[in-house]
């Protein structure tokens, strides 16, 4: 079946990441802890990547527990990292979504070990009992989720982009930065939802899948760096100009804006042509979550 209705699709899909995560995040964790976990995830974010795990498990007719529990971990650890990226070693934040970040509601401790306990909830949701997923799909999920998160990506990233405050970055160091910073964590949800697959994919529809998942990836960082100059501070729920201030090097201080919006527009091309030499019989949805994060406005 073609799937063109996605706002039903992700109507629906949301309800159910979002009841999923309300049952999985212990509010009885002890000392409070529970509390900043539930605060630090419930009630806010776009649920990009828990969207992309869907609709490519979707796309390649995945295990619906699977990609469910997929789809709720990489949303736990994105969530972590906010909570520390937040913090006053990091970003030092006071805003994000709307409200008072993590460390300021709960104190610094309690943000640390949130987000700690959240990583590691992350990892348990993707290794239930094995009647529930195969123990191979788990591994693969794992380890995907590992190397999206760790040193290879999502850490690593952010040392890189820690160490480059105030120092000049070529376009290919930001694109490297980047692509490891935030970009590996939705190409990582691109993989996850691919790893759900029950029966072997192809080269090329894994190729494909990648390919998409990069050019997504890196569109999103490429499009938060202009929305962090040209929208509301308000809108978007955080500080105002947080990465200027912090001199934190972006693809407008790099690129300028309107090179800036072509890229994020030729990336979102790239999304396009990559699902096509898939070969998947329904990358519709794919389709549609790649315009809606070159068009995004928060
Ligand atoms: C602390 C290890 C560690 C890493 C932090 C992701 C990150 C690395 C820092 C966040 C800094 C930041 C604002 C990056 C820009 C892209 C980004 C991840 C934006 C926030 O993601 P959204 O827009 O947030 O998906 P919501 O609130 O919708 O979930």
């Amino acid at each position: 079946m073609i799937t063109t209705d996605f706002a039903a699709w992700s109507a629906d899909a949301l309800g159910q990441v979002e009841q999923a995560l309300s049952d999985w995040v212990p509010a009885a964790a002890p000392a409070g802890l529970g509390d900043a976990m539930r605060y630090a995830v419930l009630d806010g974010g776009k649920r990009v990547r828990p969207l992309l795990v869907l609709a490519t498990a979707a796309a390649v007719q995945g295990h619906a527990e699977a990609a469910l529990r997929a789809a709720c971990a990489v949303e736990l650890i994105h969530a972590y990292s906010l909570v520390h990226d937040d913090m006053p070693c990091m970003d030092n934040d006071v805003l994000r979504r709307g409200k008072p970040t993590v460390h300021v509601q709960f104190g610094e401790a309690q943000a640390l070990l949130s987000g700690d306990a959240l990583q590691a909830l992350a990892f348990e949701l993707l290794t239930p009992d094995p009647a529930q997923v195969p123990p191979a799909m788990q591994a693969d999920l794992c380890r995907c989720l590992a190397r999206a998160a760790g040193e290879a990506g999502m850490a690593g990233g952010q040392a890189i982009d820690l160490a480059s405050v105030g120092k000049p970055l070529s376009e290919a160091q930001l694109r490297h930065m980047h692509m490891l910073k935030t970009g590996a964590l939705l190409q990582g949800s691109v993989q996850m939802g691919a790893d759900c697959a029950q029966s072997p994919l192809t080269p090329q529809a894994r190729d494909g899948l990648a390919r998409y998942g990069a050019a997504v990836g890196l569109a999103f960082q490429v499009v938060d760096d202009i929305l962090d100059v040209t929208a509301d501070s308000a809108a978007l729920g955080k500080t105002a100009g947080k990465d200027a201030a912090a001199d934190k090097p972006t693809y407008v201080s790099v690129m300028g804006l309107d090179a800036s919006r072509a890229l994020a527009a030729q990336l979102g091309d790239e999304a396009h042509h990559a699902l096509a030499a898939t070969g998947l019989a329904d990358v519709e949805l794919l389709r549609v979550l790649a315009d809606r994060v070159v068009n995004r406005s928060n």
